[in-house]
């Protein structure tokens, strides 16, 4: 245990930790290659908040679920937030999307074509109207913008585009609401991405204003990448906005959260908690976005809430008393060590008693698998649509 953090204190941070499940993930997803289809799997928005709301349920600290728009579209937002309510949770942030039409095929906001680029602005401020209904803050933005050759249109006159958009969008934002840039390397455009890493977002945010700020998705960095790094300096500038949570062992794989690499998810949990920014007053939003392929969805979903809340613990953890002194005395291995015994932790113990406190199951995978959940909507979400990409 820390000297300077007592067990009590540890375990309140870790019961106000909010994070928030993507509505995608309770879909059918896969890859380029195939979409393996699963039983029971939502057919609507709705049936997608239901299953948020069991994961907050089990876990009881998913209190929201982010729609993306228009796979999430209902003819009622206000109603959709009302049935999220009576569920037990509220909407979260919207996603907008401007990557899956064919209008979209050389860019949305970015596009040569003014049309297209007022019908992409167009979808953008529609977002906003949604959150308006359902009382979000968050709009968070990915463009799948970018060339797949040199030369195919101008690197530069696209960012003005991009800025123009981007502006429009800032300036429809209400009083309590923010916009999240994300970057990505790659993908789906390969030569060049419009926003391709945080240096580019950030730029974009600082001459946006106070409520522009940086998404970071850990799935969007080339191998290596120092993400933690970011992290700070991000925060130092009052310009993290929040995470798209997940992991990746190539490229965007969207798999659960710290599977790949639970250290890294550790080092970017340290930098959280030395800025204090764990606290809801930071405002740092903790999202996920991930997609289960594979795996059952909401089991999944909680695992993945569980890893966050490992990661966050074993940093909540680390002696910065310790550190901060081995850091001063330029004690290198100190200093490493006070991390490492953090890190090295076995912190499951601690988080059976938080969620005992919380009043919950203290082993969420184990009370999923006894709510008779699968068993239940495999049952009932028999026929019609199961959700999914472009559903
Ligand atoms: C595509 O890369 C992506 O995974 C982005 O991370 C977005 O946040 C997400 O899809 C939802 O649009
Ligand atoms: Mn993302």
């Amino acid at each position: 245990m820390a000297a300077n953090a007592t067990a009590e204190s540890v375990k309140s941070a870790l019961r106000a930790q909010h994070i928030e499940t993507p509505s995608w993930a309770y879909g059918n997803s896969g890859t380029r290659f195939k979409v393996f289809a699963q039983e029971g799997v939502p057919r609507n928005a709705y049936e997608k908040v239901d299953d948020a709301a069991l994961v907050h349920k089990l876990t009881g600290v998913a209190p929201s679920v982010a729609l993306h728009i228009p796979w999430d579209k209902v003819d009622d937002y206000a109603d959709l937030a009302a049935h999220a309510k009576d569920a037990g949770i509220a909407l979260g942030a919207i996603n907008p999307n401007v990557f899956q039409e064919d209008d979209y095929r050389l860019g949305s906001v970015c596009n040569p074509d003014p049309a297209i680029r007022e019908k992409a602005l167009a979808h953008l401020l529609e977002c906003v109207d949604i959150m308006d209904a359902t009382g979000s803050s968050i709009l968070s933005l990915w463009f799948a913008d970018g060339l797949n050759y040199p030369g195919q249109d101008s690197l530069r006159a696209r960012q003005d585009r991009l800025a123009e958009a981007l502006t429009a969008t800032y300036e429809r934002l209400g009083a309590d609401q923010r916009m999240l840039v994300e970057y990505k390397f790659f993908e789906p455009a390969f030569y060049a991405t419009d926003i391709p890493d945080w240096g580019t977002s950030y730029a974009h945010c600082v001459t946006l204003g106070e409520r522009a700020q940086v998404l970071v998705d850990t799935g969007h960095h080339a191998p290596g990448t120092n993400i933690e790094f970011i992290v700070a300096f991000l925060l130092r500038q009052g310009k993290l906005g929040g995470f798209h949570f997940n992991s990746r062992f190539y490229a965007d794989d969207d798999l659960m959260v710290g599977a790949a690499d639970p250290f890294q998810l550790f080092r970017i949990m340290h930098e959280i908690v030395q800025a204090g920014a764990l606290d809801a007053a930071a405002n740092v939003a903790f999202m996920l976005d991930q997609c289960h392929n594979l795996e059952p969805k909401v089991p999944a979903m909680v695992r993945s809430i569980m890893n966050v809340q490992e990661a966050t613990a074993k940093a909540l953890l680390v002696d910065s008393d310790a550190l901060a002194a081995a850091q001063r005395d330029g004690d290198v291995l100190g200093s490493n060590a006070v991390l490492m015994d953090a890190y090295n932790t076995d912190v499951r113990p601690l988080l059976r008693e938080v969620r005992e406190d919380l009043g919950i199951d203290p082993d969420p995978i184990a009370a999923y698998r006894a709510s008779g959940h699968a068993e239940r909507v495999r049952e009932e979400r028999k026929g019609g649509q199961a959700a999914g990409w472009g559903a």
